[in-house]
């Protein structure tokens, strides 16, 4: 970890920046606990390392609006430990409450008990603390903008923009902003007007400045390969962020990623939230800013708490796989075994067993279930997934597109040709496709219209909620 850190220049200032913590966060039904303490662990001994002059936290530091007292605890515990190092900044994404993080930020500053008792706490106000806790999107002369002095004496101006929901009105700003403007344009007025506050007595030979949000910024890739356009409306343009900013530090998005031509950095999430993250290299950033010349940005990597991977194997070699799994978080697909036999459900020896048994050496089990968590004791199996008999007859009851023109055509396009093992989770015969495919179209409409989403399936949909828009 530490041969990471570069040594830090004489006069730079020096930020760690980490995100989308997701505390509470759960994979099926999982709890992410003991991966969080680990990482939380292994983030504060880097930060004890590189020595910062801010460390800034952009948002979902929890998974819900109501984190489980739990993960409060772990919150309030792990931000005062990075506060004893250097003082701390904290944005709300848009999976914190901000009443939650009003909460918070009382929590993490006790010399504000007097405030809280008179009923006047305000944790937005612009006087400096060690741990500064931006609960919601506000004016510049409300706490938006802050002056942080470095250990080399120079000035660090920052700006924190917490999440700005898409629909919601953002009170401070109703002078500001337009009705009927879009979002992004209603972005840039509330950018524009932050650097008015944070350039004013500034000595760009001198000072330096950090735009610290929670927002989606145009381009960036949500998964390792995709570039998502369905969100593009209520992205951001990284035009809007003037030169002057020597570095832009952003949450939201859970791949690590340069964007913004490299001047800012998602730092991404530490832990896989969910499967879609499978095989990312989680780390945190330190950025060293030097008022004059491109800041010099490392990544430094995180391996701490378990990772999330998806097996498809035949049940005969999991066993073998179990060792290099160990511990993890793995969803099982198990698929038909290699050489054709008259039994594809049994990975041992023909027996006697019910056709509906699984045999393994010399023991049965009722369910393909109760096999796999028996194949692998010490991994967390959250999921398994019977692809032995991939359902080819139902899917084919799928209407095939004539041209691709929807996102719902390339869906069925998909579907048919490699969904089988999917619609085979049950065994194939609790799973009609047609209706697959027409609850995709429902639920595409509902979040392209960000409308909500009835379905008959809502109760059944909790099953996969882990993978849901973060
Ligand atoms: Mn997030």
């Amino acid at each position: 970890m530490s041969e990471a850190i570069p040594r830090r220049p004489l006069e730079a200032v020096r930020v760690l920046h980490t995100s989308d913590w997701h505390l509470g966060a759960k994979v099926r039904n999982e709890p992410r606990r003991s991966d969080h303490d680990a990482l939380i662990g292994e983030i504060v001994e880097i930060a004890a390392t590189a020595r910062p002059d801010l460390i800034l936290h952009t948002g979902d530091l929890f998974d819900g609006e109501r984190p489980p007292m739990a993960d409060f605890g772990r919150a309030i515990s792990a931000l005062r430990a990075l506060g004893e190092i250097a003082p701390v900044a904290v944005l709300a994404g848009n999976h914190d409450s901000p009443i939650a993080l009003d909460v918070l930020a009382i929590a993490v500053d006790d010399r504000h008990a007097d405030d809280v008792e008179a009923g006047r706490f305000d944790s937005a106000a612009a006087e400096a603390t060690r741990i500064r806790v931006h609960s919601r999107p506000t004016l510049a002369e409300r706490g938006a903008v802050t002056t942080y002095t470095s250990q080399a004496g120079v000035n660090l101006r920052l700006v924190a923009l917490p999440f700005v929901h898409q629909n919601r009105v953002v009170k401070d700003f109703a002078a500001l902003l337009e009705a009927n403007a879009t979002y992004n344009d209603n972005l840039r007025k509330i950018v524009a007007s932050y650097s008015g506050t944070a350039f004013s007595a500034f000595d760009p030979t001198r000072d330096v400045a950090v735009f610290a949000s929670h927002l989606h910024v145009r381009d960036a890739r949500t998964s390792s390969e995709k570039v998502i356009h369905i969100a593009e409306d209520y992205a951001t343009d990284p035009a809007h962020f003037e030169p002057r900013y020597g570095y832009l530090a952003f949450g939201h998005i859970h791949v690590p990623q340069p964007v913004a031509d490299g001047r800012g950095q998602y730092a991404g999430s530490v832990i896989e939230v969910d499967f879609g993250e499978e095989g990312e290299q989680k780390r945190v950033v330190v950025a060293d800013l030097i008022a004059g010349r491109p800041t010099k940005v490392t990544s430094v990597p995180l391996s701490s708490g378990r990772r999330l991977r998806r097996l498809r194997a035949p049940l005969s070699e999991l066993a073998d796989r179990a060792h290099d799994v160990g511990s993890d978080i793995v969803e099982v697909t198990v698929i038909a075994e290699p050489e054709v036999s008259d039994q594809p459900a049994s990975a041992g020896p023909a027996g006697a067993a019910a056709a509906d048994q699984i045999i393994v050496g010399d023991r049965t089990f009722d369910t393909l279930s109760a096999a796999v968590h028996f194949l692998m004791p010490d991994a967390a199996v959250v999921g398994v997934i019977d692809g032995r008999t991939p359902a080819r007859q139902s899917l084919d009851e799928v209407e095939q597109p004539r041209a691709v023109e929807t996102v719902g055509d390339a869906f069925r396009v998909w579907l048919r040709a490699s969904g089988g093992p999917v619609v085979a989770a049950n065994g194939g015969s609790l799973v009609d496709p047609a209706r697959v495919a027409g609850l995709f179209d429902e639920l595409h409409a509902a979040v392209t219209t960000d409308s909500p989403t009835i379905l008959a399936e809502t109760e059944a949909l909790g099953a996969f909620s882990d993978g849901s828009e973060r």
